[in-house]
This record gives structure tokens, sequence and C-alpha cells, in this order.
């Protein structure tokens, strides 16, 4: 529990991209429904993006974007404390500690790692191999009870349940055991070319993919470009993965249940539900969309929430360390 009673959430996006559909559905969605409620740190995780090799002034002005499209979601800046990962010093530390106590086995089972080594066989760093300690470290950083995110991440979340647990019985009770929080429906979406494999920023194929900052003409084609199956009826199947995962996203963001979509369209075909998925999807973006440029206008004010929100973040994470680099046995640094 934090010091204001509520209980403590943490979660972060990775700027390595701008944000897609996946992560709005899978993460930020669930943030702005529980941002009142819970104290909750948001970060954005720029030591995560390194993970793979981006181009430092894009890295730069993409972190910033992404703080826009945060508070363009709808992330209230004065509710919650939003911060840039690298200007919190702790995740490092804590870090290098936890990974003294995880195995090269629990990391080389994680799926994100396999899929992502795949696509770098060039630069296999031992960033990538060792990215969910550091998941691990931004969380039981703040006590995290709860850390909302797709379902993909669901194998992460475990490790930093086991790192805790594992602190725990060694050294006595540090850290609190987060649990993961995913959405109903759509803690995964898939990508509009490729239904079995998640929508990624950073896909290589920009089809596969709807960005919330995406001008309204491109999220319909987009749409309308998107993989289906030749059964040809509106049906909500495993048979008809590409299909089932644009009713997903139609009901995520129309608030319609899967059963009144596939009803509204039976004896339809494709084109007629494609064409008005479409409407309805930039339709609930475009808010999203303008609010996003304004803000991107207003350069000082972003960076005064990060700069409130670092140094809030780093009197919890400092305490947090400090413990920790006392139960391990660190001589206490009195200077
Ligand atoms: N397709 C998705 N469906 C549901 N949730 C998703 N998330 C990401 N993709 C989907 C959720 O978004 C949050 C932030 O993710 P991230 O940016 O930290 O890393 P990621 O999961 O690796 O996202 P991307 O878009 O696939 O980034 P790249 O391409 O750079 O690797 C997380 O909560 C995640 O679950």
């Amino acid at each position: 529990m934090s010091g204001e009673g509520k209980k403590v959430i943490f979660s972060g996006v990775q700027p390595s991209g701008k944000m897609t559909l996946g992560n709005y559905l899978g993460a930020l969605k669930s943030w702005t429904e529980l941002q009142h409620d819970f104290d909750c740190y948001f970060s954005m995780v720029n030591m995560h993006a390194i993970t793979v090799p981006q181009d430092p002034e894009v890295l730069r002005r993409q972190t910033i974007e992404l703080l826009a499209q945060f508070i363009a979601c709808g992330i209230d800046p004065d509710l919650n404390t939003i911060f840039i990962q690298s200007h919190v010093p702790q995740h490092a530390e804590l870090n290098w500690v936890l990974s003294t106590m995880t195995y090269m086995g629990e990391l080389s089972r994680m799926t994100q790692y396999k899929d992502k080594s795949k696509k770098s066989e060039a630069n296999l760093n031992a960033g990538l191999f060792t990215y969910p300690v550091l998941m691990a470290s931004d969380i039981l950083l703040y006590k995290a009870d709860v850390v909302p995110v797709g379902d993909d991440q669901k194998q992460h979340m475990e490790l930093a349940r086991d790192l805790a647990e594992r602190f725990n019985n060694r050294f006595s009770d540090t850290f609190v055991v987060p649990e993961g929080y995913y959405p109903k429906g759509t803690s995964r979406v898939m990508s509009l070319q490729e239904p079995l494999k998640k929508m990624s920023k950073s896909d290589s194929n920009e089809n596969g993919y709807i960005l919330l900052a995406e001008s309204a003409d491109s999220t319909a084609k987009k749409i309308k470009k998107a993989v289906t199956d030749s059964v040809g009826v509106v049906n909500y199947s495993d048979e008809q993965p590409g299909l089932r995962n644009l009713i997903n996203i139609y009901s995520a963001l129309t608030d319609q249940t899967v059963e009144q979509i596939v009803d509204m369209y039976e004896g339809k075909g494709y084109g007629a539900f494609k064409k008005e998925m479409a409407e309805a999807v930039v339709e609930s973006l475009r808010p999203m969309r303008e609010q996003y440029n304004y803000l991107l206008d207003n350069r000082d004010y972003l960076e005064s929430i990060y700069v409130k929100g670092a140094q809030k973040a780093e009197k919890r994470a400092k305490e947090t360390l400090d413990a920790v680099y006392d139960k391990i046995g660190f001589v206490k640094r009195n200077y």
C-alpha cells in the first residue's frame, strides 16, 4: 500500500515507435480505468527500448511523443506519476541485484526473447536476454500490487513474482508480490496482416498495425486491407482468426459485445463489416489524435510533467533500493 492508502500500480511502454492499437487496448485503456483508484506509476521505458538498435535522435523524440500519447489517451498527469525510466537510476541498480538471483534457464524459456532474437540475429545482445529482469526491477522498485499489461507479458510477470518471492525468502520480507491485470477480450491484439502474430509497433510491415496517431484515411485503408478468410460470413471463431481479431477491436472500441457485432452483420459480407468498423475505429481514435497533436506543440508542459514525475518516482524507488542494499550486505553510504 502507498502512503495515501491506495494500492500501487506500475506499468510502462517502450518508446520504440508510436503507440499501436495493441498498446492502447492491451495496456493504456486499463490505465485510464484504474487511475482513480490506485497510486499509479507510468513510465516511458527507454532502457528497455535500447535492447534493439535505436537511432538516438529518434529515440529521444519518441520518448516525448509517447508521453504526449499517454496524456492524449486520458492519463491524467495530476493523478499519476509519469516519468522517463532512465531518469530514475535505481532501475538499473536493482536490475543488477536481481540478475544475480535469476537463472539462465528461466530467461531462455521466455517467448518474447525467442521471437525478438530471431528478428535481431545480427545484434543478439545480452540486454535482450535479461530484459525480463529489468522489467521485474521496474515493478518491484515501486512495490506495485498490480501491473496492467497485455497477456504477451504474462511470462515476464511470472518472473517478477518469482523474483519477489525468492528475495523475500532469502533475505526477509521486502517486495510486494505483484499481480498482473489483463483486459478481457483484447489482452492480445493481433497483427492485421498475420493474425496469429501480435500487433507490434516495430513490425516491418506497417499494414500489420494501426497507430493511435495515424490519419483517418490510413486507418481506414489498413482495415480494408486486413487479412480475413474465404468463409465470407461474419463469425467469431478460432477458424477465422483475422475476423476474430477485427471483431475484438471493434467491440473494445465501441463497447458493443461480440455477440451484438456478429448479429449486426448477419447476412452481410466482409465489405460492409470492414467499412463500418473502420468508421467506428476512426471516430473513437479521433479525439486522442487531436489532443496528441495539440500536446506536441506544448513542449514545456510535457517537460514539467516528466521532471515532476521522476522526482516523485525516485523518492519511492530509493527507499526500496536502500532496503535491498542493506539486506544483501552492502555497506551503507553515509556521504
Ligand atoms: N498486440 C498487443 N496486444 C495487447 N497488448 C499489447 N501490448 C503491446 N502489444 C500488444 C502491451 O503494451 C504494453 C507496452 O508494450 P511495450 O511497448 O513495452 O512492449 P511490447 O509488448 O514489445 O510492444 P510492441 O508494440 O510489440 O513493441 P515492440 O515492437 O517495440 O516490441 C505492454 O503492457 C504490452 O503487454
